[in-house]
C-alpha cells in the first residue's frame, strides 16, 4: 500500500505516527508544509518539518508538541545576553544544531529536499519526507496595530502575538511561482490514496496545495481528511484565527467545504460533528482526539479504510 499525507507540525506529526503503527507495511510519503520556515540568527529554520521529523524520530518535545526533548536553552540566553534576539521564538540547543546542519548544506548547494533527507538518516522516522518544495516559500499575515499595517512572518503573527491580533489576510509569498520538490508529483501520482492529517487547513493544508501542481494531482486521486475542527473549535492552536482570516467559519462542514467537493472523497468528523454533511463527500464520525498513540492509530486506520473503501 502506497499512502501520501500532507503534513503541518503537531497535528500532522501525530497523525503519521499513528498511521506508521496501523500499518507497518504501508510506503508512506509525507510532503510537508515549508510555509512556516523562517530565517533566524542566520539559520534557515522549518518548524514543521523537524517537527514531523522529531516526532516520528522520538526526539520530540511530547508536551510542546514541538522542540527536542531535554533541551537547554544556554545559546538563546548568550545571545540575548549580546542583545541578539529574536528572543520570541525558543531556539533550544539541541534544536539548534540541526537548523546549522541545515543552513551549512544549504549555503554548500543542496536543495531542501536533499537535507531534509540528509537530516532523516539520522532520525529514521520510517516515512519518506520530502518538503512540499525546493523553493523558498514564507506565509505572511497582513495586520494592523498602533503602527499601521503591515505584513509580518507568520511566526511572529502566531508566536509572538499569539493570533491575538486579526490577520487582515494571509499569504504564502512565493507559492504562486514554486514548483513542487523532486519526488513530490510522482509520489502522488504512484499513491494508492492520499490521506488529510488533522492539520491547520490555511495554513498547513493549504499552503501545500497552493504550490502549483500539487492540488490537481492529488485532485485525480482518493482523497480522505481528518478534521482538525471539533465541536466549532480548533482542538489546539489558533486554527480558527486562521480561518475566520479567509473567511471560513470554524466548522468541520466548513473546512470540507474549503477542501472542497473535487478535492475531497471522505471526511473523518469527531463524533460530536457527527450531523455534518457535505454534499458529494462521504462523512463519517469517531472520536478524533490523539490522546495516545493506539487513539490515534484508530483514527488513522479509520481514515485508511475509508480510502480504500471509496477507491
Ligand atoms: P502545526 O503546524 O504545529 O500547527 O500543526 P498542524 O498544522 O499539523 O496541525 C494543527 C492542527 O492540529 C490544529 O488545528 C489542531 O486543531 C489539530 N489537532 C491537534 N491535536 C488534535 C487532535 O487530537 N485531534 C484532531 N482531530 N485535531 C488535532
Ligand atoms: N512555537 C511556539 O509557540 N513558541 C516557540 O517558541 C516555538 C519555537 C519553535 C522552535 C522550533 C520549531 O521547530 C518550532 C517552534 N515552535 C514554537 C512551533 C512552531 O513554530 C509553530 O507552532 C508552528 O509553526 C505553527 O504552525
Ligand atoms: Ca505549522
Amino acid at each position: 500500500m502506497r499512502i501520501v499525507c500532507l503534513a503541518g507540525g503537531i497535528g500532522g506529526a501525530r497523525f503519521l505516527r499513528g498511521l506508521r503503527g496501523a500499518v507497518p507495511e504501508a510506503e508512506i510519503t509525507v510532503i510537508g508544509n515549508t510555509g512556516d520556515d523562517i530565517s533566524l540568527f542566520g539559520l534557515r529554520v522549518c518548524p514543521d518539518l523537524d517537527t514531523v521529523m522529531y516526532t516520528l524520530g522520538g526526539g520530540i518535545n511530547e508536551e510542546q508538541g514541538w522542540g527536542r526533548t531535554d533541551e537547554k536553552f544556554t545559546l538563546k540566553e548568550e545571545l540575548a545576553a549580546y542583545g541578539v534576539g529574536p528572543g520570541w521564538f525558543g531556539l533550544g540547543d539541541r534544536d539548534f544544531a540541526t537548523h546549522i546542519v541545515r543552513t551549512q548544506m544549504l549555503a554548500a548547494g543542496y536543495t531542501l529536499s536533499a537535507v531534509t533527507e540528509a537530516l532523516c538518516d539520522r532520525w529514521k522516522p520510517g516515512v519518506r519526507l520530502i518538503p512540499m518544495t525546493d523553493d523558498q516559500v514564507e506565509t505572511h499575515v497582513v495586520i494592523e496595530d498602533d503602527q499601521g499595517r503591515r505584513a509580518i512572518h507568520f511566526q511572529e503573527w502566531w508566536v509572538r502575538l499569539r493570533a491575538s491580533i486579526p490577520a487582515l489576510s494571509i499569504a504564502a509569498v512565493g507559492a504562486e511561482v514554486a514548483k513542487p520538490a523532486p519526488g513530490v508529483l510522482a509520489a502522488i501520482d504512484a499513491a494508492d490514496v492520499v490521506l488529510f492529517p488533522p492539520s491547520n487547513p490555511v495554513v498547513s493544508i493549504g499552503t501545500i496545495l497552493a504550490v502549483p501542481g500539487i492540488r490537481d494531482a492529488i485532485a485525480a486521486k482518493t482523497v480522505v481528511g481528518v478534521s482538525p475542527i471539533i465541536g466549532g473549535a480548533p482542538v489546539r492552536g489558533m486554527a480558527d484565527a486562521c480561518l475566520t482570516a479567509i473567511g471560513v467559519e470554524t466548522s468541520a462542514r466548513a473546512v470540507a467545504e474549503l477542501y472542497g467537493l473535487g478535492l475531497l472523497d471522505g471526511w473523518l468528523v469527531d463524533e460530536a460533528d457527527a450531523d455534518v454533511r457535505v454534499e458529494g463527500i462521504d462523512i463519517r464520525s469517531r472520536p478524533l482526539l490523539m490522546t495516545d498513540d493506539r487513539a490515534t492509530a484508530e483514527i488513522a486506520r479509520a481514515a485508511l479504510d475509508l480510502a480504500v473503501e471509496l477507491k
